[in-house]
């Protein structure tokens, strides 16, 4: 397992974060996200062998909020 810390920003309120975390989640092969909204990160934890960074920035991206 990999863990990264992303920087996200756009993110303001509890919808924000269900939306990264619910998205993310769904990734095949993410284990655990959390975002910290007050820091403006996400955590991640990933098998590196099923998804890469490409496709959790992606999936962050298409929620509307941009990885940094
Ligand atoms: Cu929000």
């Amino acid at each position: 397992m990999t863990n990264k810390t992303l920087n996200v920003q756009g993110m303001s309120c509890g919808h924000c974060v269900n939306s990264v975390e619910s998205s993310v989640g769904e990734l095949n092969g993410v284990e655990t996200v959390n975002v910290h909204l007050q820091d403006g990160k996400v955590d991640v934890t990933f098998d590196p062998e099923k998804v890469d960074l490409k496709e959790i920035t992606e999936v962050i991206e298409e929620q509307g909020y941009d990885v940094v």
